[in-house]
């Protein structure tokens, strides 16, 4: 083969992998593993465009790198092929989910082995999948049966809870459980029924049932993850979201706060990335404070034991009446000057007053229809209502009244604040709305109209028993004293909250449980026998909620047995396939097992993970807590799932417009080039840029494809002869006519071509705009690798013939710097060290064996069809350039030989200057005389006499 066709090698490489199983791995092995995983995409209707495979290449060209470097490479692709939009796409035309799932994976699966992508596709998995979702059901089953000890710091079975209460009920239990969890003695556990017995542990286990404020989208007839809703509407479909109390599958993912902060500082991922799981986990270090509640003229008999028989359910045995706060800054407390409550606050009943009761009716009534969000945005309306109670300070005994105000959120730390107008914003404007007084804390505030900043610095006044100290100090010394009187304590609260684990949708996983009426015939949930896993998703005529508003899954036959008894009827998210799913790459056929402890044994962890950054604080959090629960039971080996990772940027559209003169005749528009366009008032229209090559417009085309917009009857106002198109870069959508196919690139230049292009359009991990024009240098430069071996008329150049020191210098040097590149995951340098590489061995003419064998296996991992080509074309016996030895660079041929020479004038050393050991001494001679620092000591005297000795000294004599 003479010429360089790309589609005949890509094709037949393509299959020849296939064939051989190249990129088969086994379980077993010699080799050092190195595991390098892709997220794996949502197979869309839309296929792949340009954008999707950038990180898919590098991934790869690593994957070829490791394994060349003697690594055993595990590096497979799936789909997480449960999801919204094929739901939607069967709501709108009666299609199975299943069936266009199916379609889409096959045309993905064929585009991207389009690119010679080396993965092994015997591994492949698919979250829909019943031998799949069986054992995403099944860790669904582990959870139901754990719960977290913070004693021992980590999730336990069922059973080691089970037994402690039987000898010491749960007083000593340290471990998180619902809110209404009442205390009990080991006598009272021993004395229930096993019903009992078993409601009690649904309160302490992984995965529980609750009634919780969520993301409910009507649009969509689903509730949705905090990561799943944008700015109020849905992220897919921007339907509106709203607040709503529902009974939902949460998990307890809370129990791994500190955990899921501590395990960022093992891992190598970037710094923003660790940051926004930081913030989204939320760690504030304070204290809990308790009021009490002033029981003067106020309170009531009745009310204070009303209240105590409500306080007493609680763990947390309150002996007296009293408000708990959350606080970072116990510091500021005797600025404190009153106290408020979230609406939601379950003492705000109790302790109202009859005066105050319609004031504070009516502000709930009008708070309830503000979002979360809402109410955590709003930072400028100050509202709020008295109770008419009050409460005491603990630390000065001043009486304080109690408001409430919905900026104080009921969901986060004890909903209800100890509020200080001199320390904080939202306080001051609440004490300056309400003329509350306002006390400064500082000295620096005195005087002053005092404004709220608790970042000040400055000496405690006014301030008992921490005057004086520092911020530190006063913290410590206060901790001590609340937690000496019993009435506070240290705390360390976290924003994370559990998750929401229903989804009322059909195209997901079954949750595994059925519902049982107890004896008061409430449902109880029970999970199946692991032998009916999996329990497979049901047929339904329609994939829409029933008219009693239950989930779809509710239609199914034998599914759902009347209310309250029968299967549960909501799904599971989109991120419980994807929590796990590395794992089952390892060993994907596996029929009694998620992975055998051979396979997983042997790969351990992922190595290396490409993924977007808009997984930050959705995927990637649930993934890292699943697997921080596999391995606390015991069925994973590390702490942390993926060791390192690496974000890719954005690939951007590079839209193309037009520019139609306004007020034209419609069916005979006019279109101006860009160059002219300020010269008429002109709107822009997009343009597909498939249409146009370097921005220069296919007129044709264009005519005979935007029949909208009469194209056909248009006219155009050209420049040079040409319409050239204006530009503007933007996200890349169909909407925007700037979606490219890798497809159409791969036919026309082939994967090699986009494989190094994408490549070199810039940094990985930075966004970078798509742009067509510059793909044909990347396929130059491939051409004149091909010209390397082949001559203009096809005939083979390369000859057995030693490497010339010149060959040898620029194939070392590449060798490291390529090696250096992949290690550092600067691709886009490595393609320019290539193109260097091969322009100089073009123009020293090199024919040599020995230095083109060595530079095909270094461009295999970028190029590898091409390189598969030319690695047998040169006659090599030992196999593919896939499994080659990646070359090893000498030092001898990347040192450049210099020697610094001093440089003597009379008799002195003045200066000392570099030059290559095999420079001809005239020239030396020469670059001696001009330099600037010789030329000062000669003092314009001429010169006597120079003499070089090689390697050794310059003598100059004047
Ligand atoms: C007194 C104080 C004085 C506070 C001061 C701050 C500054 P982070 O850091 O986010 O954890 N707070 C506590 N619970 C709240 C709730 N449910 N809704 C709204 N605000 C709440 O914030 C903790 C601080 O936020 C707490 O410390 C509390 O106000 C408030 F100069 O207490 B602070």
């Amino acid at each position: 083969m003479g010429e360089y066709s790309h589609r005949e090698i890509e094709k037949k490489w393509q299959d020849y992998w296939q064939q051989q199983g190249t990129f088969r791995v086994s379980n077993e092995s010699e080799l050092p593993k190195y595991y390098v995983l892709d997220m794996f995409p949502y197979p869309s209707g839309a296929g792949l465009h340009v954008g999707h495979p950038l990180g898919y290449i590098a991934s790869d060209i690593y994957s070829r790198y490791k394994r060349l470097k003697g690594f055993n490479v595990l590096h497979p692709m799936g789909f997480d092929s449960f999801g919204l939009p094929a739901e939607q796409y069967a709501i709108q035309t009666g299609q199975h989910p299943a069936v266009t799932t199916e379609q889409n994976i096959t045309r993905y699966i064929e585009q991207l082995k389009n690119l010679g992508l080396s993965y092994d596709w015997s591994r492949e998995v698919r979250t829909s999948d019943p031998n799949y979702y069986k054992w995403t059901q099944w860790i669904f089953t582990e959870l139901f049966n754990s719960w977290y000890n913070h004693d021992s710091d980590k999730a336990e079975s069922i059973e080691t809870l089970t037994e402690k209460f039987s000898k010491q009920g749960n007083k000593a239990i340290n471990a998180p459980h619902d809110e209404d969890t009442p205390a009990f003695t080991a006598e009272e556990w021993n004395s229930w029924t096993e019903e009992q017995q078993y409601k009690m542990t649904l309160k302490y286990r992984l995965t529980y049932v609750a009634d919780a404020t969520v993301n409910w989208c009507p649009g969509l007839g689903s509730v949705l993850s905090n990561d799943e809703v944008k700015d109020g509407v849905s992220e897919r479909g921007g339907f509106p979201v709203i607040q709503k109390l529902m009974r939902q599958w949460m998990m307890r993912i809370t129990a791994y706060a500190q955990r899921l902060l501590d395990g960022l500082d093992s891992v190598e991922w970037t710094d923003s990335l660790k940051e926004q799981q930081r913030n989204w986990i939320g760690r504030s270090v304070g204290a809990l404070v308790k009021f009490d509640i002033w029981e003067g003229d106020v309170k009531s008999e009745d009310v204070k034991s009303e209240m105590g028989a409500l306080l007493t359910s609680h763990i947390l045995p309150f002996t007296k009446s009293s408000i708990e706060v959350f606080t970072t800054r116990v510091d500021t407390i005797y600025g404190v000057t009153f106290m408020v409550l979230a609406p939601e606050h379950e003492l705000v009943d109790i302790i109202t007053t009859a005066e105050q009761r319609g004031d504070i009716d009516a502000y709930i009534s009008m708070t309830q229809k503000k979002s979360e969000r809402d109410r955590m945005s709003d930072v400028k309306t100050v509202s709020g209502a008295f109770t008419g109670a009050y409460a005491i300070n603990p630390f000065d005994g001043t009486k304080i009244p109690v408001y409430i105000a919905d900026y104080v959120l009921a969901g986060y730390g004890t909903g209800a604040v100890m509020a200080v107008p001199s320390g904080d914003q939202r306080d001051w404007n609440f004490a300056k709305h309400f003329d509350l007084p306002i006390i400064p804390i500082l000295d620096s505030q005195k005087g002053t109209e005092t404004q709220a900043d608790s970042t000040k610095e400055g000496k405690y006044i006014n301030s008992g028993i921490i005057n004086g100290l520092t911020f530190h100090e006063a913290n410590k010394v206060l901790i001590n004293f609340l937690e000496e009187k019993g009435i506070g304590k240290g705390k360390i609260n976290y924003r994370l909250r559990d998750a929401v684990f229903s989804r009322q949708r059909y195209w997901g996983e079954p949750v595994p449980v059925y519902y049982k009426n107890d004896s008061s015939g409430q449902p109880v949930p029970y999970l199946l026998d692991l032998n009916e896993l999996p329990l497979n998703l049901p047929e339904v005529d329609k994939y829409l909620p029933t008219e009693n508003g239950e989930p779809p899954l509710g239609r199914a036959q034998d599914w759902a047995h009347g209310s309250g008894n029968g299967h549960e009827l909501s799904t599971m998210p989109g991120w419980a396939g994807s929590s796990w799913y590395w794992y089952r790459y390892m060993d994907p056929q596996n029929q009694n097992e998620f992975a055998s402890k051979e396979a997983i044994g042997y790969w351990r962890d992922v190595d290396l993970y490409i993924g977007g950054t808009e997984h930050a604080t959705g995927h990637l959090l649930y993934s890292r807590f699943w697997n921080k629960f596999m391995k606390d039971r015991g069925y994973v080996p590390e702490e942390e799932p993926f060791k390192k990772l690496i974000n890719q940027g954005m690939i951007q559209g590079r839209s193309n417009f037009v520019y139609r003169v306004k007020g034209d005749d419609y069916n005979k528009p006019v279109f101006v080039s860009a160059g002219l366009r300020s010269e008429y008032e002109v709107s822009a229209l997009h343009v597909d840029v498939n249409i146009v090559e370097n921005d220069v417009l296919d007129v044709e085309k264009f005519k005979a494809t935007r029949l909208d917009i009469a194209g056909s009857e248009a006219t155009f106002i050209l420049e040079d002869g040409k319409y050239i198109c204006g530009v503007e870069v933007e996200k890349m959508s169909k909407s925007k006519f700037n979606v490219v196919n890798p497809d159409d690139i791969v036919a026309k230049y082939g994967a090699d071509t986009l494989r190094l292009y994408e490549m070199f359009l810039g940094p990985l991990d930075q966004a970078k705009p798509w742009n067509t024009n510059g793909i044909d240098g990347t396929y130059k430069f491939l051409r004149k690798v091909w010209r390397l071996f082949y001559n203009d008329l096809g005939q083979w150049v390369v000859k057995d013939v030693p490497a010339k020191p010149e060959e040898l210098r620029i194939l070392h040097k590449t060798i490291k710097k390529i090696e250096e590149d992949i290690e550092n995951f600067s691709f886009n340098t490595a393609v320019s060290a290539f193109m260097i590489c091969v322009n100089e061995l073009s123009s020293l003419k090199c024919q040599s064996k020995d230095i083109l064998k060595e530079l095909v296996v270094l461009l295999s991992p970028y190029a590898p069809h091409i390189s598969e080509e030319l690695w047998s074309a040169l006659g090599n016996e030992e196999g593919m350039v896939s499994k080659a030895p990646f070359p090893k660079w000498e030092l001898q041929y990347v040192t450049d030989s210099v020697f610094e020479y001093p440089i003597q004038i009379n008799g002195k050393v003045r200066v000392t200057l570099a030059f290559p050991v095999d420079k001809p001494a005239s020239e030396i001679e020469a670059e001696v005389l001009a330099n600037e620092t010789v030329q000062k000591w000669m003092e314009g005297k001429a010169l006597k006499k120079m003499v070089v000795v090689p390697q050794r000294i310059v003598n100059v004599v004047i």
